[in-house]
């Protein structure tokens, strides 16, 4: 009944993965995702730094072990941090769920739903290439798309399919190629004007609510790139096009007031939360209902012994789920999101993105897309991800950092 060894590995296949593997006295082995896109190699270091700690202690004590390493640290809060107190909270709660033979989520509460409302990636760099994005994910099954469209004289754009296999929805050319690992030493930069963006992108809604009709549900990120006043302005003009929800309108990680704001002018519901990452940046959003989705992902959040306290929290105020699920979250991660996200009373949707061949071959998952809901296997234990360490080997670490943006003059703007 102790933690024997914790090992950290770093494999790239397609993108880097950060894995935490935790192994019991008697055999049983958990895994945690401590990924920070571009930042892997710190992460990794922070778990080799706290991994001696754990030896020892009783894998059982979720709770203390994960005051012990947030108290314990003075330094506390975080990105670094919070990711890697993670992994290891992550990798408890898949030891303790095999240990119950049961899927995590059981412990959690017990599965308050049948399967998991899943929102994909479309865009565009036109239209044609947009309705075809989204014609691809909507054959799938889909119900929900998040919709990005290329800015016309900005060479690229946030959220825009770049590769000419990527534009489409359809089979594994679905794979969205533009935030991930555009490999390199040094970020690319790239050109931003929230002008261009508040003028094109109401028609581009406008539109596809034209095409598609009332029932699609209709999602979109603005990545932190406009002022309060533009994010109310454009909350307000997006209205009648009825958005499940707009992400990041504006970088109220720097001053939650800003969504105030916002708030004032519109009811098209907000969400915020994958650069969040513990419940201190949530106490204001939350108490004043400043938003309506959290959007941080449990593995960049304290796992999930500290998510779960947030979204119970946020139940109190009608706040819910729709954590971060894109590809820079390894499948272990994806899978606590899963798993949380079957238990909560307030879940709301969850994103997906499409992992390459290579990852799927480190990473053996099983859960299953149907209809737009993922299943968990309920006969599978703990979290229902299992890690090829030797196929993880073929994949050495690449540095892939992320983009940097800056406005039409130089000056530096969030990406
Ligand atoms: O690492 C950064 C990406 O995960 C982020 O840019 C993706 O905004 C994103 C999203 O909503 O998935
Ligand atoms: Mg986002």
């Amino acid at each position: 009944m102790a933690i024997a060894k914790a090992e950290v590995f770093v494999t790239s296949p397609g993108r880097n993965f950060v894995v935490l593997r935790i192994t019991t006295d008697d055999g049983i082995v958990g895994l945690g995702d401590a990924t920070l896109n571009g930042k892997e190699l710190v992460t990794a270091e922070y778990l080799k730094s706290i991994a001696p700690f754990l030896i020892g202690k009783n894998e059982d004590n979720i709770e203390d072990i994960w005051q012990y390493l947030y108290k314990g640290a003075y330094w506390r809060r975080g990105p670094v941090t919070m990711a890697s107190i993670s992994a290891v909270d992550v990798a408890l709660w898949d030891i303790k769920a095999k240990k119950a033979g049961v899927p995590l989520y059981d412990l959690l509460g017990g599965a308050s739903r049948r399967g998991l409302l899943v929102y994909a990636h479309a865009s565009g760099v036109d239209y044609p290439s947009l309705y075809d994005s989204i014609d691809g994910y909507l054959d799938k099954g889909f119900k929900a798309v998040r919709v990005q469209f290329a800015l016309p004289g900005i060479p690229s754009t946030y959220g825009v399919a770049a590769s000419a296999n990527a534009k489409t929805g359809k089979g594994e050319s679905s794979r969205y190629d533009f935030e991930p690992a555009r490999r390199s030493q040094v970020p690319v930069e790239e050109v931003w004007d929230a002008q261009t963006y508040m003028t094109t992108l109401p028609k581009v809604f406008e539109n596809v609510r034209n095409k598609y009709g009332d029932q699609l549900l209709l999602l979109h990120d603005a990545h932190h790139r406009m002022s309060p006043n533009q994010a109310a302005a454009f909350a307000k003009r997006i209205e009648p096009y009825n958005l499940f929800w707009l992400e990041d309108c504006t970088p109220a990680e720097e001053n939650p007031n800003y969504l105030r704001v916002v708030r004032e002018h519109t009811t098209t519901p907000l969400a915020i939360g994958e650069t969040i990452n513990s419940y201190t940046d949530y106490l204001q959003l939350i108490r004043e209902n400043l938003i309506d989705y959290v959007r941080s992902a449990v593995t960049h959040t304290g796992g999930i012994t500290h998510m779960k306290k947030i979204m119970s929290y946020a139940e109190f105020y009608g706040i819910k789920s729709g954590f971060h699920g894109p590809t820079d979250i390894s499948p272990v991660g994806q899978a606590a999101n899963f798993q949380l996200d079957m238990a909560i009373p307030n879940f709301g949707i969850q994103e997906v993105m499409q992992y390459t061949p290579q990852t799927l071959d480190v990473f053996h998952t099983s859960f299953t897309l149907e209809d737009g809901y993922v299943h968990l296997d309920a006969k599978k234990p703990g979290l229902g991800v299992d890690f090829d360490e030797k196929e993880a080997a073929k994949y050495p670490y690449q540095p892939a950092p992320l983009p940097v943006d800056r406005l039409l003059d130089g000056t530096m703007h969030e990406w």
